[in-house]
This record gives structure tokens, sequence and C-alpha cells, in this order.
């Protein structure tokens, strides 16, 4: 670890979002230890254009700082501007602009690309980031009969690792998919990519290069594997194109067959004015996966475990209800038939599990999703009575999430036990959960306090944070250079993959280089940019996948 470098960052600073603002929106940054009055400049002429002073400085204890806000409001003229403090500290060059998050939503976007399994990623699409396709075996299927091959090719890599995984599968097209129908005009826009120009939005030409993988972990009888990995992790210097170990199908489960069922009976309703066919496949699949969920035990009903000889990612569980909740839900939406409803309202009656989550294990949220527009026009009580207590939920949430922004030195809606692995995701979630509350109310005052506050999400994201880093590759001025991502570190190019979201800080300091470079630091401080760091430095689909949705939104704001 003698190489490691531990990075400042308790020191006198201004932290702002290093892309910058739209027009027409709330600016704010924040200061760190230093405090008292600003001016802005515009870089291209030295020019003082707004002058101001911060709110008075206090203790945040998520970030271990004092720390006040100053306000940019007064300031809506496109350009390039920093800010800067006590004659010395400066800001990192922001621009002001009317779509200035155009680029950055289409670099997420086309991130996923990147981590394109199964075919060569071509000079034309790649740039210096091409390679030799990947993972192109067959693969045994762990417990069986070992001289049966199934096909494995195609999705994307679930993350640094070259592993794919259902329930991550899962969680990221949905996000894909929610955010193209909430904002189809931000995916206008060639992203670039082999399917480009064939009449179908880049964003579901991306999915369902992931769907189209996903279909072929579905077993026969409709249970889904739960996994395709090699029993290993491959080193971090190996390219997808040399991990050559056996890949290996895990046990079927039942999460995976919940969130299968699930995304499938979404990309039914997406995909049906595209394509009838592809839709009804995926419409056949999802029940499928249904009727194997209701033929299961109760035995059969519980969280995966890994085999003993697979050291891959788990993706255990807690419960599977909000799985099941999940599948129910969006069956009903696709389909109105009310067997689904009856048992999506059972399992709200039944069990309490969290129903405005939107992670990879608990998914409660996405039910909750689609009955909120599925029950929109109900007519009975029951359904107007259950899509009264879900509105009420996510609102209550909402407002718990507006509150904790508010408060935040930084504008972020974490909780300190809520900077863990993989965080930053829960920052990217909590501003999808901010931008539907947004749709959902009819008051315009509440409306604008959600984007705002989905905005300080974001904001967040992209540097308005303690260590003034821009978790997004290939963006802004102080940003992620050494990701634990395989191809970015094993590729002889300088720049990792563009369009990457890290982790962000983990207080668990789960691998080697944090627990050694990060100890003793509070929570939003706990992020190493270190290859070696995969508890805070990874990428993965569903750390990408909520950031286009508020990607998506914000772009759209100002059309
Ligand atoms: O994102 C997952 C995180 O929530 C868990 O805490 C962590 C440990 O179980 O695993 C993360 O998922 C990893 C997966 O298991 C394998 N591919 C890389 C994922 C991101 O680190
Ligand atoms: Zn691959």
């Amino acid at each position: 670890m003698a190489d490691m470098k531990r990075e400042q960052w308790n020191d006198a600073a201004i932290r702002v979002n290093q892309i910058g603002f739209s027009t027409g929106f709330s600016k704010a940054f924040s200061t760190q230890i230093v405090s008292g009055s600003f001016d802005v400049l515009n870089v291209d002429t030295d020019e003082c254009v707004l002058t101001g002073t911060t709110s008075p400085a206090t203790e945040d204890e998520a970030a271990g700082v004092r720390v006040s806000s100053g306000r940019l409001d007064g300031l809506d003229t496109p350009g390039s501007y920093r800010i800067r403090m006590k004659d010395a500290i400066e800001s990192p060059v922001f621009t002001i602009a009317h779509r200035p998050y155009q680029a950055i939503k289409l670099a997420l976007l086309r991130n996923f690309y990147f981590q394109r399994c199964g075919m060569e990623l071509e000079e034309k699409y790649a740039g210096p980031w091409k390679h030799a396709a990947c993972h192109l075996d067959d693969g045994i299927i762990h417990g069986d009969d070992p001289s049966i091959r199934r096909k494995t090719a195609g999705g994307w890599h679930d993350a640094g690792d070259y592993g794919k995984y259902i329930v991550a599968a899962a969680k990221a097209v949905a996000d894909l998919m929610l955010a193209y129908e909430a904002y189809p005009s931000a995916f206008e826009e060639s992203t670039n990519i082999p399917e480009s120009g064939n009449g179908v939005p880049d964003i579901l030409n991306e999915t369902r290069y992931e769907l189209e993988w996903m279909l072929l972990l579905q077993r026969e009888d409709g249970a889904v594997y739960h996994k395709l990995t090699t029993l290993e992790f491959p080193g971090l210097h190996v390219m997808p194109e040399d991990d050559l170990a056996p890949l290996v199908f895990s046990p079927v489960s039942f999460t995976a067959a919940g969130t299968f069922a699930a995304s499938m009976a979404m990309a039914s309703r997406v995909f049906a004015p595209f394509d009838e066919a592809f839709a009804a496949y995926c419409r056949a699949a999802a029940e499928r996966a249904w009727r194997w969920m209701e033929s299961t035990e109760s035995f059969e009903r519980v969280p995966f475990r890994n085999p003993r000889e697979v050291k891959t990612g788990e993706y255990g569980d807690r419960m599977v209800i909000d799985e099941h909740y999940w599948a129910a839900a969006e069956l009903y939406r696709l389909t109105g038939e009310s067997k689904y409803l009856v048992q999506a309202v059972m399992l709200t009656q039944s069990d309490d599990f969290p129903l405005c989550e939107l992670g990879w294990a608990d998914v409660g949220g996405y039910g909750t999703i689609a009955l909120l527009h599925a029950l929109r026009d109900a007519g009975d009580d029951t359904s107007t009575q259950l899509r009264g207590r879900l509105a009420d939920q996510w609102m209550t949430r909402a407002d718990e999430l507006l509150e904790l922004s508010e408060r935040n030195g930084f504008g972020v809606s974490l909780t300190q036990k809520q900077y863990k692995w993989g965080s930053s995701m829960i920052v990217m979630n909590n501003g999808m959960h901010l931008l539907i509350a947004a749709e959902l109310t009819q008051d315009s005052d509440r409306h604008r306090q959600y984007i705002e506050a989905a905005t300080r999400q974001w904001h967040y994201l992209l540097g308005c944070n303690v260590l003034g880093i821009c978790y997004v590759t290939g963006f802004g001025s102080h940003s992620v250079m050494h990701p634990h991502h395989r191809p970015s570190v094993a590729d002889r190019v300088p720049l990792p993959v563009p369009g990457i979201v890290a982790g962000g800080p983990n207080l668990g300091l789960n691998d080697t280089a944090a627990a050694a470079l990060l100890i003793g630091r509070p929570p939003m401080a706990c992020y190493i940019d270190h290859e070696d760091s995969f508890s805070t430095n990874e990428n993965t689909i569903y750390w990408n996948s909520p950031a286009v949705y508020v990607a998506a939104a914000l772009d759209s704001l100002n059309r």
C-alpha cells in the first residue's frame, strides 16, 4: 500500500457541480472551513458578475467539516464562471447554459455500450476503448449434467468485473425504460452505437441488448438462473477477451425469477410500439417466470446463496416478497388481469417490506411505480384505496428526502449510515424518487421543490461534496481517474472509459485500499480514487442507470 497517496480533503475549499447549472434554475455551491463573502467571476473576462455572502457555517457530521452554502440565483447569463473567496480560494470552473447536461447524459447512457459483452467494441463506436469480442463460450450449469451447454453470449458486464447477474440487470433495465417513458424527448439524439438510426431510440436499443441476454437465462420451465459468471473473479489486469475461464450458470432463484418477470413485463409494454413480436416474446417469458414462481414451495422462496465453489458477487437478499410484489404489479400493469392485482394487494397487506426502495435487493419501489400508473383511473374502492396508500407513502418519503437535503451542507439526502457500498446509487435513486414525486403532485410549489432537491443530488454527484470530486469519469475538472473497472485498468488508454459512475464513499471500508487509507474519516470522505478500491471506486450498470434517469430529467427541463 506504500504507493497509495492519501488525498487531501479537509481543506478550505469551494465545492460546486463541476459541469454547472441550467439557466432558469436555482444555483448553489458549498464551502467547507471557509465562509463569508464571495465573488463570482466570468472566466473569459475576469470580471466580477456577482457578489454575495454564504450562509452561517454549520458542522456537517457526515462530512466531518463545517459547511456553509452560497446562492448564485442572481446569475442566469450563459457563460463560464468561478467563485472566489478570501482573495485566493477558488472553485472549479463551471458553466451556466441552457442545456448543460446534454453531453453527460449521453455519456452515462453510452457507458452501457462499453459494458457490452459478447461482441467486438469497434473503434468507430468505442474510440480508443475498443476491444475484441469477449465471453463467447457456452456455459455449464452448476450442479447439473456437465455435458449440457447453454448459450451465454451478450448482455452487459455487471461492473468492473465480467459477471452477469439477473437481479442487477433487472434494476438497470428498469431504470432505463422508466427514464425513457418519463422523458422520451431526452432520448432523441443518437448515442453512436451499432443500432443507431434503426428507428428505435438508442436507449431502447441499448436496453434490448441486455434483455436479449436475460432471456437466455430463463430455463424451459420458466425458472431463471441467478447469474452467469466464472467461478472466481479474473485478475484486475485482464481484458474481457482474455478472460477465458469456464462460464457457469449458478442455480435458479426466486429473486431472479421475480425481477426477470417484472422487467420482462415492463419491456413488453415499452417495446410494443416498436416491435410487437419482441413485446409478445417478453410477455410470454414474464408469464412463464410468474407461473414458475407460483409453483414454488415456500422453502424455495428464499434469497439466493452462492454455491461453495462460486466466489463471484452473490447478490443475496434479506427477503423475497418485494420481488414477488414487483412482478405482480408489473404484470398487472401490462395485462390488467386481476389475479396479479389480488396478489400484489395481498403481499402489501401480509408483510412489511419497504414500498419505495429502488435497489437491486429492495425493489418494492418499482412495484409501487407500476401500480401508481396502473391504478391511475381505477374505479373500484380497493384499487383507489391502494393507490392512495401508495401515493401517500411515496410523498412522505419524498418529504423526508427533501428535508434531509435541505438540512445537509452539500444538499445531499443521505443519512450517515447510508454512505455504504454503492452510495452513489442511493443518491441517484433519491433523485429519481424526488422526480417521480414531482410528477405526482398537483401543487406547483411542491413540484418545484422536489425538482430542486433532485437537482441537488445531481450537484453532489458532480462535485458538490466534501472531496470536491466529480464521480462521473470524463467530466468535470477533478473526476474519477482510476476506477476499479477491469477494461479501464487493463487497456493501455490513459483515460478511464467515460461515463462511469463510481460507487462513492463507503464507510464499511470493505477493501484493503480503503481500509489502509481511509480509516478514521467521516462517512462522506470514505472514498479513494484507486483502482484497487472495489468497495468505493467500482462501477456497476445499476449505479449508472438511476444517473441516466436523473440526467434525462434535468436535461429535459429547459425544453
Ligand atoms: O453493489 C453491491 C453492494 O450493494 C454490495 O454491498 C456488495 C457486497 O456484496 O456487492 C456489490 O455488488 C458487486 C457484485 O457483487 C459483483 N460485481 C460488482 C458489484 C459492485 O461492487
Ligand atoms: Zn464479456
